[in-house]
Formats: C-alpha cells, sequence, structure tokens
C-alpha cells in the first residue's frame, strides 16, 4: 500500500472504525455477558458438585403417566383443573428427599417450581394456580425443600417452565398446547411479565437459590423471549445463581451453564440437541431412572445400579454433571425402586467420589472402553468396558509416577510406549462396574 493511498484512506477507515464501534456498542449490550465474580465461583462449585437429583413434581403426579399429561391424553383446562384437590402429599417429608440425595452423593437438587401445565408448586402471589392455593395440602412445596435444603447444607435449584399450557396469556401458542381450551386471544407481554414475576417471587422468597434450570423455549423457538431480561433480573437478585435453559440450542448471553436432555455432551441420540454444540460453559446432562420424568405408575424399565453410575463416571469424564431424575408419587414418597438405586450408588460414590468430585473431564479421549477423569496431577483411569488385559492409553501429558487401584490401593504396572502409557489391568471384580486407577502424573512446571 503506498503512503499516499493510506494517508487518503485514513478518514475512511475512521469512519469504518466508528461505525463498527457504534454496532459493537449497541451489540455488547445484548451479547456480551459479563459473569460476576460469585457466579463465577458458583461454576467452579457446579463444576466440582458432579452430581445432583432432578426432581419432577406436581400435580400431574396424581394420574400416574408423566408431567405431559395434559397434553397427551389430552385434559383440557376445565379438566386438569379439577387435578389440584387431589394433590394431597400426606408423607412428604422433604428431610428425608434431601437425606436421600445425600446419601446418594448427590449435591445438588434441581425440582420443578413450574411445569408446563404452569402450576406453580410455591406459594405465588401472581395466580392462584398454585399449589397452596388450590390443593388440600396448601403447604409451599418448594418453601419446605428450599428451608431443608438450606438446613442439610445441599443447594436448591429450581426447574421452570417457560411453555405454558395453562396461562391464556401464552400466545400465540406454540408446538404444544393445542387442546387446553384456551380463547385464540392473549398477551404475550402480559404473559413474560408474569413469567419474571414469577421469577422474582422465586429468588427473592426462598433463600439462596443455586440457579434456574429454563425448560419449553424449544416450544416457540422464534418468539422474543425477552431472555436478556430475565437473566439480567435474576442475576441482580442473586448474582451467584446459575441460568441454564433447555434450548437445545447453543448458548445464549447471560447463560452460565449449559445442559443436554439424555445426552452426554455433543451426544445425538435423542434427536433434541440436534443443533447443539458443547460450549465452554459448565456442562450437565440430565437423565431418567426408568423412562418418565414425573411419577409414571406403568413404567418399570429401570435402568440398572450399574448403568447409572457408568452415566454418571461417563458424564464426568466429558467434563459434565449429572443430573439424575426422580418423580416422586403423590403421596410425597419417593418409589422403593429410585430409593435402591439411590441407595447403591451411594456405595460407589463412598468408595469412588475421589476420582469425581472436583474432577474435570480427563486428558485421554473418551471411549467405548471408559473415560478419564483428572483433579491436579491425578489422572483417574475409568474402565467401563474392556475385556484385555491390557489398555493403552493417548494423551497423558506428563510422566507417570505411579498407578495404583483405588479400590484397594495397590500397585498397577505400568509401562510408557512411544506415544503412549500401556497399563496392565488389574483382573475386574465380579459385577465391577468401573475399575478406577488413579495414576500420579509429574507435578507440572510452572
Ligand atoms: O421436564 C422434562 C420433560 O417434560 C421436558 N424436559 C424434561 C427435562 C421435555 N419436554 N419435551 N421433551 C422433554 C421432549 C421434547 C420433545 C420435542 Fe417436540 C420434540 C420438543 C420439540 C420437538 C414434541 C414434538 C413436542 C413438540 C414437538
Amino acid at each position: 500500500m503506498n503512503a499516499h493511498f493510506r494517508f487518503r484512506s485514513v478518514s475512511f477507515a475512521a469512519a469504518i472504525v466508528c461505525a463498527m464501534l457504534a454496532t459493537f456498542t449497541s451489540a455488547s449490550a445484548q451479547e456480551t455477558y459479563t459473569p460476576t465474580p460469585e457466579n463465577l465461583r458458583a461454576r467452579v462449585w457446579f463444576q466440582d458438585a458432579k452430581f445432583g437429583l432432578f426432581i419432577h413434581w406436581g400435580v400431574y403426579s396424581v394420574l400416574g403417566d408423566g408431567e405431559w399429561i395434559m397434553e397427551t391424553r389430552p385434559i383440557n383446562r376445565t379438566g386438569y383443573a379439577k387435578l389440584p384437590a387431589f394433590f394431597n402429599p400426606t408423607k412428604f417429608d422433604p428431610a428425608a428427599w434431601v437425606t436421600l440425595a445425600k446419601a446418594a452423593g448427590m449435591k445438588y437438587i434441581t425440582i420443578t417450581s413450574k411445569h408446563h401445565d404452569g402450576f406453580a408448586m410455591f406459594n405465588s402471589k401472581l395466580t392462584d394456580w398454585n399449589v397452596v392455593a388450590r390443593t388440600p395440602y396448601g403447604k409451599d412445596v418448594i418453601g419446605m425443600l428450599a428451608a431443608e435444603c438450606h438446613k442439610q447444607g445441599i443447594k436448591l435449584f429450581v426447574y421452570h417452565s417457560q411453555l405454558d399450557w395453562h396461562s391464556q396469556d401464552y400466545f400465540p401458542r406454540g408446538r404444544t398446547g393445542h387442546r387446553t381450551g384456551r380463547p385464540d386471544s392473549g398477551n404475550w407481554d402480559a404473559y413474560l411479565n408474569f413469567m419474571d414475576g414469577q421469577l422474582r417471587e422465586l429468588f427473592t422468597n426462598y433463600g439462596e437459590l443455586g440457579g434456574v434450570w429454563f425448560d419449553g423455549m424449544w416450544d416457540k423457538p422464534d418468539a422474543d423471549w425477552h431472555l436478556e431480561r430475565t437473566y439480567a433480573m435474576i442475576h441482580q437478585l442473586q448474582p451467584q445463581a446459575l441460568v441454564g435453559s433447555n434450548h437445545h440450542k447453543n448458548p445464549f448471553p447471560g447463560e452460565d451453564f449449559q445442559m443436554f436432555e439424555k445426552d452426554l455432551p455433543g451426544g445425538h441420540t435423542t434427536g433434541f440437541n440436534a443443533e447443539q454444540g458443547v460450549s465452554v460453559l459448565p456442562l450437565e446432562t440430565c437423565e431418567t431412572m426408568n423412562n418418565s420424568w414425573g411419577f409414571n405408575i406403568t413404567d418399570d424399565r429401570y435402568k440398572s445400579t450399574a448403568d447409572l453410575i457408568r452415566y454418571l463416571v461417563r458424564a464426568a469424564g466429558m467434563n459434565a454433571n449429572f443430573l439424575l431424575n426422580v418423580g416422586p408419587m403423590p403421596n410425597g414418597e419417593i418409589q422403593p425402586e429410585f430409593v435402591q438405586r439411590l441407595t447403591e450408588i451411594g456405595k460407589w460414590t463412598k468408595q469412588y467420589g475421589d476420582s469425581i468430585y472436583g474432577a474435570r473431564g480427563g486428558p485421554v479421549a473418551a471411549g467405548p472402553w471408559g473415560v478419564t477423569t483428572q483433579r491436579g496431577s491425578t489422572v483417574y483411569v475409568h474402565v467401563l468396558d474392556w475385556n484385555q488385559p491390557v489398555l493403552a492409553l493417548a494423551g497423558i501429558p506428563r510422566a507417570v509416577r505411579s498407578a495404583r487401584l483405588l479400590r484397594d490401593g495397590s500397585s498397577v504396572e505400568f509401562s510408557t510406549v512411544k506415544g503412549g502409557l500401556v497399563l496392565k489391568l488389574p483382573e475386574a471384580q465380579p459385577e465391577e462396574v468401573d475399575r478406577v486407577m488413579a495414576l500420579e502424573l509429574e507435578p507440572a512446571k510452572l
């Protein structure tokens, strides 16, 4: 470029820069989000926590056919309004739920504050379509659980459905909720104000919450959800609160974690997550223990304890948390099949928890054989499905000082080969779900 041209182009370039800056500044208000230090600390806590209990509980639980019954049966608004009269969970004992979650090794609970049926499981002043006003039980379920979580030192997140089959103002309708008998009119802005109002209640009246797990935006993917306004309000009320949304797309500004429904990060087995990549945010994958979220009285397709532990381990190896669901029964109890599995998982997390809590996805690519996790200079090798006597691993970043079997602390033979490490695997025990070995690496050079 000659000097003459350079000189002449200065004012032109300046104009472009100004235009870019203007665009950038107006866009940056919308497209950039700077999490607060509290929020960043909460993200680290979240990633360390690894394992949470998902709870789907609402008036739909009474019918024992999942949380989608209003849509699938279908039941219109008038019929559905009869349901709350049967919600009287006299055996609901929040202390028992929290104790069970902790015994399983779970570090947080995420419960439905409102599912797609729009029914608030908390004491909302914005509508009487809530558990206190409409049910014989008459108590604030979220409030009771929040108090118990605070007492027992476990974090509570609220699941909140943006999709609403009850509100008339949820209009124009999306992909679902067309058979509810609502008039073909409604005020979308009023709905969004209502939703923000309920979220304000949740983040004001129940002490510190872990965050919010949004769901249902996929019902109207192209609508203006005012996400920024909602997310900013939550962060303003509780800066540490982690916002995540199950919209099945890449995260939007203002979100603090990314979730995958019934898929490991990057997985596409369900078809819901096709448009979703894996972001740099903390990750979480959620799964059901049988095949239902809400209580389903005929669903006996229970996953085995071993499969559930392997899911937890695979998630950890892919740097994700595992949020494992129960759908409590209408009487407030968690069904014995779930209690049994959670208790059995607890035995495993107690013995092998060191290999997942506080760890991150490890340096070796996950494979059908298993995964690795890492904390500091320790790499944990989780052998989930491998019946060969040796295992070769590529990607371990530094020399290995020692290898031992976590089960009993015994040494594991290993040798270094060009491009990797070969482990001589100890025999698996009968029914062993995960042969875990801890490799101590040379410390990282600073
Ligand atoms: O709360 C649980 C479920 O009720 C909820 N998310 C979990 C955590 C959930 N809602 N829907 N789904 C799960 C499955 C999604 C189905 C969909 Fe579709 C496929 C949404 C969009 C395409 C079916 C077809 C519903 C709308 C069109």
